[in-house]
């Protein structure tokens, strides 16, 4: 793995509906990232954070069931402009939510320097929706899609028109919170996805064998994009939306441990930390834990 980190902190908030979310860079730096990488022998840049502006409004434009449109255009526009640099500098980017809109920013920077570029979307929701399926109208629900090529353009035409990843490169893991324009577009597309009824079922070691095995034949990189939300929140009690049944604390840490192993990722985001809603920083620490494993600490 490249042992020169970029941390960049990506902090949007309006793409869902809680403030606090702009907290998460600070609040998981806080948690002690740099040392604790640094101690891996990594070398460390913090870049700080894109200047990104959060005027929110509640207000859904009922013509695209979208919600603050326009300024998460220009946010993501701002963090994909961050994070090519970032890349180009020979840096392995990390980039810190922030809601999970950030990764339509993240994924159009990235998806120049490959031509299969891999994702892994660690989440307990699919993030599948367009303005057409959303229940909610919150974009953070939508970046996969986007970065699929469905979405509004304004969306999907940053860094490039529409697709910047495939289905057949992409896996979710951890989803137990799908709804039912998101079944349908996985049906469509056959996107990879382990649901927490395959971890039950097989495992989180096999889980993550066969999305490794899968994705090794087909991509020429790999973006890890991990929701704190995908974790059970008993773990991760500091974010927007919540979702009983996931996997737990050392599931998650063996899943990043095992992506290390494998040496075949090469940039990560971790997103919705939003330390407004957790018990102490817990969250964030506990997003510390799991970043530190994925860069290759060890229990011993
Ligand atoms: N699926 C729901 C929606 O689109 C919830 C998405 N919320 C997330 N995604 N936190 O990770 O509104
Ligand atoms: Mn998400
Ligand atoms: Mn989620
Ligand atoms: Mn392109």
């Amino acid at each position: 793995m490249n042992s020169r980190i970029g941390i960049l902190g990506a902090p949007i908030t309006v793409a869902q509906p809680i403030d606090g979310v702009d907290l998460g860079p600070q609040s998981i730096r806080y948690a002690g990232l740099v040392d604790r990488l640094a101690d891996l022998n990594l070398a460390i840049s913090d870049y700080g954070d894109v200047p990104v502006t959060n005027e929110r409004s509640h207000h859904v434009d009922p013509k695209t069931n979208l919600r603050n449109l326009p300024i998460i255009a220009k946010n993501n526009q701002l963090i994909a402009d961050y994070v090519y640099d970032v890349k180009k500098k020979g840096d392995f980017p990390l980039v810190l939510g922030g809601d999970h809109s950030i990764a339509i920013g993240t994924i159009a920077a990235l998806h120049h320097f490959y031509k299969n570029l891999g994702v892994i979307w660690f989440d307990a929701h699919a993030d599948l929706n367009s303005g057409d399926t959303s229940p909610s109208g919150n974009i953070h629900g939508m970046s996969l899609a986007v970065s699929l090529g469905i979405g509004h353009d304004q969306l999907t035409d940053i860094h490039g028109k529409r697709a910047k990843i495939k289905p057949e490169n992409t896996v979710i893991i951890g989803a137990r919170s799908v709804d039912q324009g998101e079944r349908e577009l996985i049906q469509d597309l056959g996107i990879k996805v382990y649901t927490m009824h395959d971890l039950e079922k097989y495992g989180i070691t096999h889980v993550m064998e066969d999305a490794i095995g899968y994705l090794h034949e087909r991509v020429d990189g790999i973006h890890l994009s991990l929701d704190v939300d995908g974790i059970d929140p008993t773990y991760t009690p500091g974010t927007g939306t919540p979702v009983s049944g996931g996997p737990t604390y050392r599931e998650t840490h063996l899943a990043m441990s095992m992506l290390y192993d494998a040496q075949l990722l090469t940039s990560m985001e971790v997103v919705e930390v939003n330390p407004l809603l957790d018990q102490g920083n817990k969250t964030a620490e506990i997003a510390n834990d799991m970043i530190a494993a994925f860069f290759g600490e060890k229990y011993c």
